[in-house]
Formats: C-alpha cells, sequence, structure tokens
C-alpha cells in the first residue's frame, strides 16, 4: 500500500532521461497531450505516473518530478522485445487497425505480455493509497486492470483504448481473446475514441464471454455470484487548443511559415502531411494520389508541392522496416520523374521535429491530408485546425480517423478509392476562401469546444460516479 491517491498507468514516463552527470540521473519532460490533460489533476492529487522509462536494462527508484511521484518499470531488452515490439506492436497494433499488415501470433510473445503488465499491475498496487483511483492507458496494458483489481480491490480503476478495437469477426482470430477481454473487464470504466469502437468491445464480450451488456453498461459476474456493473463508453481524445492558438500566433512561428514556403519556392498550395511512419496512416495511399494528379497533368508541380513529415517509428518492427522502404521508394519515383531543378513535387522528411516547428508547418499549408486507412482518432487533424486562426486551408480527412465523427465540416474521403482522393486533393487546391472559412471555423468550434482537458475530466467524472455509487 502506497500513499497515491491518483495513479496513472502507461506503457512510458512522461520523461526522457537525458544521459547521466556525476552519477546523477538526468530528466526531462517528453511533452505528449496525455502528459499535459493529466497535469492538473496529478498537482491537485497527491499523484503519481508508472511507467517505462523508455530504455532497456534501466534500473531506476521511484523519484519525484515536476510535482509527481514517478515510478519507472524496469523492462529488459529481451523484454522490449518480446512485450513491447512483438506482442503489442506486431500483434495487437495491426490486429486493431483492421488487419492493414498481418497480425503475428507468437506464445512466447503472449507470455511475455502476461509477465510484464503483472508487473506494472504489481507497481501500481503498490503505489496507491487506500481507495485511490488508477488510469491504465491503452493497447500494451489490457491486462492491468483485472490484476490490479485481484491485487487491490478497493481501488477504481479506468483504463482509456486509444488505438480503435476492431469487428468481432477479426477481433476473434486473436488466440487469447478471452483474456484480454477479462483483462479490459476489470475496469470501472472502460473508454474508447468512437462509438463504434464502444460497441465492438460490447459485442466481442457477448459472444466471447457471455456477459449482459445494456446501453453502455456491462454486467460483470464476481466470485460471490453477484455482479458489478463495467461501463464501456466513447470518450473521445482532443488536444490542447488553447496552446496550438497561442503557438499559432507567435509572431517567430508566423514568420517561419512564410519561410518555409518560400524555401519550396512559394508554390500557389502546399499540401501537407504529418506522421509517425506507420503503415496505418495511409501515407503511400495519398502519394499514390498525388503522383497521379501529376501525371494526368490535373496538378503542375510548379503549383502545387507536397510535404511528408514521417516522424521515426518503431523502426525494429520487420512490417515498420519494409513500409519506410515503400515510401521512400514511391517518393523517389514521384520525384524523379516530375521534380523540376526550382521545384520538388514531394519533400519528404523522415525526422522528428520541435512543435513549433510543426505549428509552422500547420500555417504554412493549404491543405492537410490525413488519409489514415485506420486510426484510433488522429491529433494530427485537430491540431492543423486548432492551429489555422486564421480560418483559412483545408482539412481531407479520412473516414477511417476517429476525428471523422467529429470534424463533419472536413473534406471526407475513403483512402482506398484513390479516384476520390485525387478529387478531394483537387477540390481541396481549388476551394474559395469563402468556403475554406466557413468549414474551418464550424471545425475550429468543434476542437475548441471539446479541448483534452474536457476529455479527462468527463473521463474522471466517470470514475467518481462509481466511487460514489460504491460508498
Ligand atoms: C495514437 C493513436 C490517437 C508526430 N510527429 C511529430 C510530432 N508528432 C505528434 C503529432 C501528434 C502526435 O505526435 C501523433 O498523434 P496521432 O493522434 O496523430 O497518432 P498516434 O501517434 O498514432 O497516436 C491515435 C492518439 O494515440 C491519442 O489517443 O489519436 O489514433 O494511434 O500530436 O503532432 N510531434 C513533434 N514532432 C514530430 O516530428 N513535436
Amino acid at each position: 500500500m502506497g500513499t497515491a491517491d491518483f495513479i496513472v498507468v502507461a506503457n512510458r514516463l512522461p520523461v526522457d532521461r537525458s544521459g547521466t552527470e556525476e552519477g546523477e540521473e538526468q530528466w526531462r519532460p517528453s511533452p505528449g497531450g496525455l502528459v499535459t490533460a493529466l497535469n492538473p489533476v496529478m498537482r491537485q492529487a497527491d499523484g503519481a505516473w508508472v511507467g517505462w522509462p523508455g530504455q532497456a536494462d534501466l534500473e531506476v527508484e521511484p523519484f519525484e518530478f515536476d510535482g509527481m511521484q514517478l515510478v519507472p518499470v524496469a523492462l529488459s531488452a529481451e523484454d522490449v522485445e518480446l512485450y513491447y515490439e512483438g506482442f503489442s506492436n506486431d500483434t495487437i497494433w495491426p490486429l486493431y487497425h483492421d488487419v492493414i499488415a498481418a497480425p503475428r501470433y507468437r506464445r512466447e510473445w503472449w507470455q511475455a505480455y502476461v509477465r510484464v503488465n503483472r508487473r506494472f499491475a504489481e507497481a501500481a498496487a503498490d503505489a496507491a493509497a487506500e481507495g485511490a483511483t488508477v488510469w491504465v492507458q491503452d493497447y500494451q496494458l489490457q491486462l492491468v486492470p483485472r490484476m490490479l483489481r485481484e491485487l487491490r480491490p478497493d481501488l477504481v480503476i479506468g483504463y482509456f483504448h486509444h488505438i480503435p478495437f476492431p469487428a468481432y469477426g477479426l477481433y476473434s482470430q486473436l488466440p487469447w481473446r478471452r483474456q484480454v477481454l477479462e483483462g479490459l473487464l476489470g475496469a470501472d470504466v472502460i473508454g474508447f475514441q468512437r462509438v463504434a469502437d464502444a460497441s465492438n468491445f460490447a459485442r466481442a464480450v457477448r459472444r466471447q464471454l457471455r456477459y449482459d451488456t445494456k446501453a453502455s453498461g456491462i454486467r460483470v459476474p464476481t466470485e460471490d455470484g453477484g455482479a458489478r456493473l463495467a461501463l464501456a463508453k466513447a470518450f473521445p481524445i482532443s488536444i490542447d487548443a488553447e496552446e496550438y492558438i497561442r503557438l499559432a500566433q507567435r509572431p517567430d512561428i508566423v514568420a517561419r511559415a512564410a519561410e518555409i514556403r518560400e524555401s519550396l519556392g512559394n508554390p500557389k498550395k502546399v499540401l501537407l502531411g504529418v506522421d509517425r511512419l506507420d503503415y496505418t496512416k495511409g501515407i503511400r495511399h495519398r502519394m499514390k494520389a498525388f503522383g497521379e494528379l501529376l501525371q494526368d497533368g490535373r496538378l503542375a508541380v510548379e503549383d502545387v508541392t507536397m510535404v511528408q513529415v514521417a516522424s521515426p517509428s518503431r523502426e525494429r518492427v520487420a512490417a515498420y522496416v519494409h513500409l519506410r522502404d515503400e515510401i521512400e521508394q514511391t517518393v523517389g519515383r514521384i520525384n524523379g520523374d516530375f521534380d523540376t531543378m526550382d521545384h520538388t513535387a514531394i519533400r519528404y522528411l523522415h525526422q522528428a521535429f520541435p512543435r513549433e516547428e510543426m505549428v509552422a508547418l500547420y500555417l504554412a499549408a493549404d491543405v492537410m491530408l490525413v488519409t489514415a486507412l485506420r486510426d484510433g482518432m488522429n491529433l494530427v487533424a485537430k491540431e492543423y485546425v486548432a492551429s489555422r486562426v486564421d480560418n483559412r486551408g483545408v482539412l481531407v480527412l479520412s473516414e477511417f480517423a476517429g476525428a471523422a465523427d467529429e470534424l463533419g465540416t472536413a473534406l471526407r474521403i475513403n483512402p482506398h478509392d484513390i479516384e476520390g482522393v485525387k478529387d478531394a486533393i483537387v477540390r481541396a487546391v481549388e476551394m474559395p476562401a469563402a468556403e475554406q472559412g466557413r468549414r474551418m471555423r464550424s471545425l475550429r468550434k468543434k476542437v475548441r469546444d471539446h479541448d483534452v482537458s474536457d476529455w479527462s475530466s468527463e473521463f474522471l467524472e466517470a470514475l467518481d460516479a462509481v466511487r460514489r455509487s460504491r460508498s
């Protein structure tokens, strides 16, 4: 039993180690949406964050950082390979994204996943005060809710699933489908991005476990022969909209946006894609569409440039190595065919940039291309919209991204329909300013009215309701 009243359990701690100095550990915050969203709650409560420090074989004692208690969970190189790269990113990730890549089912990976999930559950159980609230994050930790409930029945437990939950026909491929459902059902509240994800989950529970579900409630049998109610529903995640608005008004960032356009040869229109280099994001589909538009002569390289930021991701997983080769070959071919001495078709950057540079890119882009084949939410879409304080720019948005449920006035596309994507790009490039303004104002209102602090307070309110119903 520990002292923390509120605990976040996530695969990663919200800090990176930046080397050691005279034997002292040096840590810097790794800025992410989740930290921003939870910071206020962490400060108010006696908060702790349980997670992996990001390097294999690094054993660190719990320490204080920026007003929170950080509880590192050590992973060996083998754990990283089997639990993280293997089961999390080569089994669950492709399966839950509609098998865009083939999931690999390996018993050794599953065993490591169980073992490592138990380690996270034990660390959380040790840190939590009597009756504390614990919020488990994402697909790497689906077994933690149940393990934690077994260790500590006094806790109020939430789980948020950042990625899609697949349709039953796909989910049922998973050799450990019952164990994963039982793991998740250890939580009092199970949050998903979309209503469709929550219903896919409820259906899997009905089919596999035969539990009753009614609206968002699932009756989970308890050992004493009774039942408790778990809530499974949508809590769409968002961004710190005000922060993007602030950055988008900073004079140096506005100037940088102009400089970016200049360095591209001042094309009439700039198209932008920003993604982790991941096969779920539809990067090749958007390049194919763009390449064909140049080929057909519907767009000219002198007028339109595409910028693609593909930040390095999961570089030790084979499917990602393969994807990178394919994308780089596609970029090379398109540029080889269409570049001139002064203009490039695709400016491709396999790099990560500071957030300021991302906002400058958003401001420089006339058209933002979000063509994910499947995506839990897609925060890039929301960041682009929030940054467009000038109410200009066009968002082309895949209907397979969770963001499509909220961002109704984007140009919606089916990324598999290359002709449809081409038409949407041309329409975006030609869209009159007045129509851009109409659509963008409505998109911006959506994001501002529901930002990341609304997301976290709605989720935590649901957990509070559980607590009240217990006493
Ligand atoms: C998962 C789900 C869900 C990207 N490159 C750079 C950079 N980024 C930032 C973006 C954005 C974030 O990373 C990516 O978030 P997304 O939502 O677009 O996608 P995933 O990484 O796949 O996230 C997703 C999300 O979890 C939250 O629940 O929406 O569906 O897959 O914030 O801006 N940031 C910086 N440099 C980069 O090079 N600074």
